[in-house]
């Protein structure tokens, strides 16, 4: 994707107001900044011990492609428990907040759940605007596909990391009713506690209190049930991990031999979290000219390339109610471990 039409894609979608020609000089800035951040948390990442990469750099066309094939995997269940959960008790959910004028989704994936929760909103009349902010264009394009065709809603999408996402949905919000964010599908589980905190606070600054905020995480669960989640028999998160080193190769010069690579999952008991990493196979020297770095590998090395942290119900009401949300309700699915809680800021 040329740089010059990451800026248009998101210029265009922001709201339309008198700042446009402001946005676009600090959208220029920050876009700049988020491509130049590629190389230089690759190149970074691949000089700590252990070696790291940040897991948002998966979802490029393919990454984007492949997560949604593991999504319907029968071994990772973490979305269709979710959506279940939405499908049973939507209409609890948004009904626990005064009329909602504004939802805010971070990280909208395909936008099924958006829609269905949409769906339950009472009085359809009155009009809904809702901010999708995602760094995925293809999440981006679905998701508005599947919301826009709803009657009320306008949509806003925002092609942005989080932050930046949360800032610009804040500044352009409505005036009147109240607002909902969504952070579904355990995407909280790739922030470490510290990570999750600092998050929290960040949405909890976008809302004013009343504003609600739906969150779903994955449950602790058995060692060997995590683990097939995330390495699967049909070897699609193999492929998703791998598929980073693909994304370097091609955008930064990178000259990583993917046959030098396995995939591994391991349950962190200790952090309460899976670990994705790459296992070098053998001692391989990897130039990645477009981050100007030489990632020298030992046998058996690994590159760190996520990690997806496992909640108790418990845990998830002490962590957002520490960043200063109280908790309106929890809806949990004790058979697949997984649970959705309503937040309302304080
Ligand atoms: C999208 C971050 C929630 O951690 O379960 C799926 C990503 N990684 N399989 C997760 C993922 C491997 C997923 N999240």
């Amino acid at each position: 994707m040329p740089f010059h039409s990451l800026i248009a894609d998101t210029v265009a979608s922001t709201d339309d107001g008198q700042d446009a020609r402001r946005a676009h000089a600090e959208l220029a800035l920050e876009l700049a900044a988020a491509r130049g951040a590629f190389a230089d948390e690759v190149a970074r990442g691949l000089a700590l011990h252990p070696k790291r990469l940040p897991p948002k750099y998966f979802y490029d066309t393919l990454g984007s492609r492949l997560f949604e094939a593991i999504c319907a995997l029968p071994w990772y269940r973490i979305t269709r428990a979710e959506r279940d959960l939405l499908a049973r008790h939507g209409t609890a959910m948004v009904a626990a907040l005064p009329q909602i004028t504004t939802v805010i989704e971070l990280g909208c994936g395909s936008g099924e759940k958006m829609a269905l929760l949409l769906g339950c909103l009472p009085r359809r009349t009155v009009p809904v605007r809702v901010h999708l902010i995602d760094i995925s264009a293809t999440a981006l394009a679905l998701s508005a596909r599947a919301v826009g065709a709803l009657p009320h809603v306008s949509v806003v999408t925002h092609r942005a990391p989080y932050e930046i996402g949360m800032r610009q949905a804040a500044a352009s919000r409505l005036r009147h009713g109240a607002t909902l964010a969504l952070f579904l599908g355990s995407n909280i589980g790739n922030f470490d506690p510290a990570e999750a905190e600092g998050f929290l606070r960040g949405v909890r600054r976008m809302l004013r209190p009343g504003d609600g905020l739906l969150l779903g995480a994955d449950l602790v669960k058995p060692a060997p049930v995590l683990l097939h989640a995330y390495d699967d028999p049909l070897g699609l998160t193999a492929a998703f991990n791998k598929n980073v080193l693909v994304r370097i190769n091609r955008e930064l010069g990178g000259s990583f031999d993917l046959d030098d690579f396995d995939h591994e999952a391991r349950w962190n008991a200790a952090e309460s979290r899976v670990e994705m990493h790459l296992v070098c196979r053998r001692a391989v020297r990897v130039p990645i000219t477009g981050a100007g770095a030489t990632a020298d590998f030992d046998v058996g090395e690994t590159i760190w390339t996520e990690s997806s942290y496992k909640y108790t119900p418990a845990s998830i009401r002490a962590q957002a109610e520490h960043a200063g949300f109280d908790r309106a309700e929890q809806w949990i699915d004790t058979e697949a471990g997984f649970a959705v809680t309503l937040f309302r800021a304080r």
